[in-house]
């Protein structure tokens, strides 16, 4: 047993019994109420999912097993060079919450390189699918084809007892994992680089080694890693985490589950907002028309934006009240390396100016960035211009959350998920609203 299994191993049988207690004993001690207004409008802050892996609080950000982001950072193992963790070290945290130390790293790092060969079949399928193909249908098509390797299913189809549930998910998971960025690179470089590939280098980490197959110089390597962390996990309630756990919920192995969670990503309303940005920021260079913008210019074109119905991407939460810190994390980064960019000068500019329209224009909740407000910049500076890959980019990095959560739900014994819903009459009844009434507003 590797010492990341054996260590979750003994966290799992220590989590068990709590889960258990209160299960048995506080079953029906109530979490919250929920409202109309929540069960039309898709549930937001209805306290219905357990995790432990991360924790989103609306003002101060996400915490990873406890941690903010630069706690996180700052605690980690991190390769010789590098200001950023391996991505290695961040599972092994995620997954056990321990702090790992450069032995376990190591182990951690060498199990990944052993399991990273991305089969031929995968290869066949992304290649017989039409060029023009979303990088994130192929990316979604590439996981789902390595299903018929899954060692959940088997070990099911033999008997395993549900106390060993998490074994094989945890095996399926690591390998789809350790696969995962040389998709992705070879989605990329079939797509926008001639067809041309480069064969892994067997010296780095995950994140190093995606920069090197994506043929990005250092230090896009700290870029890779810092990413990848950054969009690994948001709690469990996000579109893309919610679904891989709604679909291994049914016992679905991890590639039915990511598959699925990696198509609810793709939404504009969710990761697909990377991309978003970066074309309307494009699209607003071009209608400013000149690169010596004033604040009135910018606070023109985002009124433009809104007043034709649109949202402004990048900006507005379901559960963030303030500067998203993920978002912080990439303006720190640029501040360092890229401070003079255009582009980065333009997002800064969009930044000052966007918060104060979004507030007078009166509907988002939240009028601060989020994530993908600042992310796209940073490719862009490092040569990853076609940002129809950015979604990908979070994709690989959502993984590490998702798949670490679905490992926790098999050890737990987490049940098919299955909300109940109501009519829009029952919901009438409830609001007391009269049939006379109702007449009314059919006038
Ligand atoms: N620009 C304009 N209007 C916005 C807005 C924005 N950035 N954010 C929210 N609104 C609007 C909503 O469309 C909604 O309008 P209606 O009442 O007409 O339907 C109203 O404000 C209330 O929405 P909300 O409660 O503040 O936000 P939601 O929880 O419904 O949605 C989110 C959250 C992120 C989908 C929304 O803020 C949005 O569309 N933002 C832009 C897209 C984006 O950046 N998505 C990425 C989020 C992070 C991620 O998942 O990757």
């Amino acid at each position: 047993m590797s010492t990341l299994k054996e260590t979750l191993y003994k966290k799992i049988e220590q989590h068990r019994p709590r889960t258990t207690r209160l299960l048995k004993d506080y079953a029906d001690t109530k979490v919250g109420e929920v409202t109309i207004g929540q069960a039309i409008g898709g549930a937001r802050g209805v306290r219905c999912l357990v995790t432990d892996i991360s924790y989103l609080d609306p003002h101060e950000g996400i915490r990873f097993r406890g941690k903010t982001i630069p706690e996180t950072f700052a605690a980690l193992p991190k390769p010789a060079g590098s200001d950023y963790p391996t991505v290695e070290a961040f599972w092994f945290y995620l997954l056990t919450g321990d702090v790992p130390t450069k032995k376990q790293v190591d182990e951690v790092v060498e199990d990944w390189k052993a399991r990273r060969q991305v089969p031929h079949y995968v290869i066949d399928v992304l290649r017989a699918m039409p060029r023009d193909t979303h990088p994130m249908t192929l990316f979604s098509a590439a996981i789902l084809a390595m299903q018929r390797e899954s060692m959940f299913v088997k070990r099911y189809n033999e008997g395993m007892s549900k106390m060993d549930y998490w074994d094989p998910m945890l095996e399926d998971c690591t390998t789809l994992l350790a696969r995962l960025p040389s998709i992705g690179a070879y989605i990329y470089r079939m797509k926008y680089k001639a067809d041309t590939h480069i064969a892994p280098n067997p010296d780095l980490d995950w994140g190093g080694n995606f920069a090197h197959e994506m043929g990005i110089p250092a230090p896009y390597d700290d870029v890779a890693r810092m990413y990848f962390i950054l969009h690994s996990d948001h709690e469990s309630g996000n579109v893309s985490a919610h679904t891989t756990h709604l679909v291994a919920s049914a016992l679905s192995d991890c590639y039915y589950a990511l598959s699925a969670g990696i198509n609810g990503l793709a939404g504009p309303l969710h990761g697909l907002a990377n991309q978003e940005v970066l074309s309307w920021t494009m699209k607003f260079l071009d209608q400013l028309g000149k690169e010596d913008y004033t604040e009135e210019d910018v606070s023109k074109a985002l009124w433009d934006t809104l007043n034709s119905g649109q949202v402004v991407p990048g900006y507005g939460h379901a559960v963030l009240r303030k500067t998203d810190p993920r978002y912080t994390a990439q303006r720190e980064f640029c501040l360092k390396h890229l401070p003079d960019f255009p582009l980065f000068k333009l997002i800064s500019t969009i930044y000052k100016v966007a918060p104060g329209i979004l507030q007078e224009h009166g509907k988002a909740k939240n009028p601060w960035p989020n994530v993908d407000a600042q992310s796209g910049v940073i490719q862009w500076y490092y040569g990853l211009t076609e940002w129809d890959f950015y979604t990908v980019l979070f994709g690989i990095g959502r993984a590490l959350g998702v798949l670490a959560n679905i490992t926790w739900d098999r050890a737990l014994g987490y049940p098919i998920e299955r909300p109940k819903s109501v009519t829009t009459t029952m919901l009438e009844e409830v609001a007391g609203v009269t049939s006379a009434e109702l007449a009314g507003a059919a006038k």
